[in-house]
């Protein structure tokens, strides 16, 4: 349910005065299924089945119902549903369908094509721009993609995506592939040599993200529905196997979000509804795990059946769950959060525990935070989920040297080692047109930016020398605003629909510190 479609509804509901229909169903079909699908599944919005919704009391849900859900597009509807039509949807959402919904291996194979053959791509670039500088813009207004030269911001190629892509676009080690995710279980490869769709299947029907192995072997998928990991060849996305989510105790659930961690060699899942992470080792000689124990590397901490792979499942446990947290540079600890809970946590993977807990109640989105160098320091800061903070913390001692305040709650910082600066969006509120500009040396924020007053302004990167920020002005009638990431003074103004996520290739393949990967 996203904020437009509220405009839309009120204005249906307006027009319709008296004649509203009280059976649920319609009600639903009126106002939900737009963004969460006619039969549930999911779309822009996750899906409303009994076995999504786990975490969520249904008091809970009537709450969200009301009055909408924080850093996310879920919008109140206390203005448009009485009090009886929010009990009976929020009653509806917990009823099984008819169907169970099943996504089997069977489908995901049924759904796999290959649109060009690897043989029949060009050895080199078609096109005269640095293919390492490229960004993928996404433009979900009327959901394509956009290529752009990030040397001279000139759109290279424009394609109509996969409806409602989410997370960021993914690149093979060399930058030549990109795999983009779309959150009703799509996965797509393109050649940015030749601006050719390679292939695409379908691994999930409510998915997450993908991740790309270091090795750029595999992709990986993570769904919310069916509660499964789908691992994929990355040369022609054909499924390797998919993995049932299911802890220790036979609670199955549904994957936050994957991503690669090189130096480990591994995929590390993070899950919704059990409180652990999974560690899933690509190389081809995994190190055996023991199978459904916390346990960590140390030799002789390990007990019960060993899985010696391929992809053997490491799990580890925690009290707390991980809505949403990011990795330090070397992949050895997670940082992040509950989006329900008072602080946060650190955990180091190879201990295959929480280390520390971090002054942070709510991190606003996964990813949504960068780690830099302060004073000799490494410090990670990220906006709040709930405030207009901006929070730096120590990453060796684990605490909160500076709360910067902002003009309201962001949902992404983002910097590149090239330039003194990190840029903060403000994203929801009165000053959502707002951006920040914070001096990395002095944690204060020197500049505030509005690129199109009155409009969302939203998720900055970087192009690979850390010259230029790149900006979205969040609107079907938007924008994608370069701006001089020394004098930051505007350069160029691109119109876009809606443009949302932007990927620089090169800081994406060498995993630059300030930006997600
Ligand atoms: Fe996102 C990435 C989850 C709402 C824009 N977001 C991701 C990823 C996940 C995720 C799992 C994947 C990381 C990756 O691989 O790159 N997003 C969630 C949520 O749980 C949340 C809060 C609620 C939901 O709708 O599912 C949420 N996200 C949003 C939005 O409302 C945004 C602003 C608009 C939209 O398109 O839905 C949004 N999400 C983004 C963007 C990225 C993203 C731009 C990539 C960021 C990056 O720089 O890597």
């Amino acid at each position: 349910m996203i904020k437009t479609m509220w405009a839309v509804c009120a204005l249906s509901i307006i027009a319709a005065g008296a004649a509203l229909a009280d059976d649920t169903a319609s009600l639903y079909k009126q106002h939900c299924s737009e963004c969460h699908g006619v039969t549930r599944l999911g779309g822009m919005g996750p899906a409303l089945l009994p076995e999504n919704l786990g975490r969520l009391r249904k008091k809970e849900a009537l709450e969200v119902i009301r009055t909408g859900r924080a850093a996310t597009q879920m919008a109140g509807f206390a203005e448009v549903l009485n009090t009886d039509q929010i009990a009976a949807l929020a009653d509806y959402i917990y009823q099984p369908p008819a169907e169970t919904p099943t996504w089997t291996m069977a489908d995901i194979e049924a759904s796999h094509e290959i649109l060009m053959p690897l043989s029949d791509l060009p050895d080199k670039p078609l096109h005269s721009s640095d293919p390492l500088n490229l960004f993928a813009v996404v433009e979900a207004g009327d959901h394509h993609v956009t290529i752009l030269d990030g040397d001279a911001f000139l759109p290279l190629w424009r394609f109509p995506s996969r409806f409602a892509l989410h997370g960021g676009a993914k690149y093979s080690p060399d930058g030549r592939f990109m795999y983009l995710g779309s959150r009703d279980g799509w996965v797509s490869k393109y050649d940015l040599h030749s601006f050719n769709i390679v292939a695409e299947i379908r691994a999930g029907i409510n998915m997450r993200n993908i991740a790309v192995s270091g090795d750029g072997r595999y992709v990986m998928a993570a769904n919310y529905l069916p509660h499964t990991l789908v691992l994929l060849n990355a040369s022609d996305l054909s499924p390797i196997k998919t993995i049932d989510v299911v802890s220790k105790d036979g609670k199955s659930s549904r994957v936050s979000a994957v991503y690669t961690a090189p130096p480990r060699n591994s995929f590390i899942a993070a899950l919704k509804d059990i409180p652990e992470i999974w560690e899933i080792d690509y190389s081809d000689n995994p190190r055996p795990v023991a199978r459904g124990v916390v346990h960590s590397w140390t030799p002789g901490h390990e007990e019960g059946e060993f899985d010696f792979g391929p992809f053997p499942v490491r799990k580890v446990v925690l009290k707390d769950y991980l809505d949403d947290f990011f990795f330090d540079q070397t992949y050895e600890h997670v940082v992040g959060a509950a989006r329900d809970g008072k602080s946060g946590q650190v955990v180091n993977l190879d201990a295959g525990r929480k280390i520390a807990d971090i002054d942070l109640a709510g991190m606003p989105h996964l990813g949504s935070g960068i780690t830099f160098d302060y004073k000799g320091h490494a410090v990670l800061a990220t906006p709040h989920l709930k405030g207009g903070v901006v929070s730096v913390i120590d990453m060796q001692t684990w605490k909160t040297i500076k709360k910067i305040e902002t003009l309201g709650p962001g949902f992404f910082m983002r910097s590149h080692d090239n330039t003194p600066y990190a840029w903060v969006d403000v994203f929801s509120g009165p000053d959502k047109d707002a951006l920040h500009v914070i001096d990395k040396r002095t944690l204060e924020i020197v500049k505030t930016i509005r690129p199109q007053p009155g409009t969302t302004a939203a998720h900055v990167e970087f192009d690979r020398y850390g010259k230029h920020a790149l900006i979205s002005v969040w609107d079907m009638d938007g924008a994608l605003v370069v701006y001089d990431a020394k004098t930051l003074k505007e350069v160029k103004r691109l119109p876009m629909k809606k443009p949302v996520g932007k990927y620089n290739v090169y800081n994406k393949i060498t995993y630059e510190a300030g930006t997600s990967h």
